[in-house]
């Protein structure tokens, strides 16, 4: 387990005066979005000069249970005044965090804050808080707003709920442990929406997805003798169905809902490289060594890579040979 930093570190951070440029990774997820939001969310009613940036286009489920936010710039150029202080939300590392279009050079920005909670995150920041112990970034912002002694509202509650709702897989992953629990009813004690929020991630998917998923399902493969189950993503059969890549975040868990395999694998051949997606059944099965193998990263049970130099066939081949070391260890 990573611990870096400290919540003492972050709160010092955030009390220092001075314009805040909330980030967070690339094609951001429940959690990236839920942290930005939230946090965004929460500083502006306390008054603080803050913005958050997100590339998008945000999957419908968040875009659904996101009404105007000031402050939030998806896609478009936000501003960026001088003496910018920058937090970047569960991203790895300072290359991984997703800047605006209009952003040049690190020239306006005095610091960075690393909040995290990737046991492979590179303590970036000029200020850090890591901790790989948490299950989602979001739980570790519902810890930060009580020490900040900023009010809570039960919007940034329901987006730091969301964050944990996504990141443990609506509390099915093995990463849902007492502390997760312990968040989330508190969040709900804080006015999260939770009913909403279960109906609006889970029970409102665009039907073109779950028949990408029977698709999928379909023409699942096998490997290393029934321990690996996998499937080829089509880029064309996206754009036929009208998804975009946010729209089909979790879809490899339609291949890990069955009994059998330890671990689900899926390919997707982008233009400039193969997209490896990695879960196992357990926090003992590490895909994450089978990932940054690959050059990727990820979490113990859920990591993934970009794989450049080889094509579609050749990525095939060494993700599941890898898997067949991790599986024989
Ligand atoms: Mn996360």
């Amino acid at each position: 387990m990573q611990y870096t930093g400290s919540i003492a570190e972050a709160r010092r951070f955030l009390e220092r005066p001075g314009p805040l440029l909330l980030l967070s990774h690339q094609r951001p997820d429940g959690d990236a979005i839920g942290s930005v939001v939230g946090l965004l969310l929460a500083l502006r009613a306390a008054g603080r000069e803050s913005i958050g940036y997100l590339k998008g286009p945000l999957a419908r489920r968040y875009s659904r249970l996101l009404p105007e936010t000031p402050g939030l710039f998806v896609g478009a150029p936000p501003p960026l005044p001088p003496g910018l202080s920058v937090v970047a939300l569960d991203t790895t590392s300072w290359e991984r965090v997703e800047k605006p279009p209009n952003w040049q050079t690190a020239r306006d920005v005095v610091n960075v804050l690393d909040v995290d909670h990737h046991p492979d995150n590179t303590a970036f920041g000029n200020a850090v808080w890591v901790d790989s112990g948490k299950a989602a970034t979001a739980a570790m912002l519902a810890e930060l707003l009580p020490a900040l002694g900023v009010q809570f509202l039960s919007e940034a509650a329901t987006w730091f709920l969301v964050g944990l709702v996504m990141d443990t897989g609506g509390f099915r992953f093995a990463n849902t442990d007492a502390a997760a629990l312990r968040t989330a009813a508190e969040l709900v004690d804080r006015g999260a929406d939770c009913a909403a929020i279960m109906d609006g991630l889970f029970f409102r998917e665009p039907f073109e997805r779950r028949r990408l998923e029977s698709d999928l399902l379909a023409s699942a493969r096998f490997a290393c003798d029934g321990r690996v189950v996998y499937a080829v993503l089509d880029p064309a059969r996206l754009r036929k169905a009208g998804l975009n890549q946010a729209d089909i975040e979790g879809v490899i868990d339609v291949l890990r809902g069955f009994d059998g395999p330890l671990v689900a694998a899926l390919f997707q051949a982008q233009p400039e490289f193969v997209k490896v997606s990695l879960r196992s059944r357990s926090p003992q099965i590490r895909v994450d060594r089978v990932a940054h193998a690959l050059g990727g990263g990820g979490h113990r049970a859920a990591a993934g890579a970009e794989v450049r130099d080889l094509d579609l066939p050749a990525a095939q081949a060494k993700t599941i040979e890898l898997l067949e070391r991790i599986l024989s260890e």
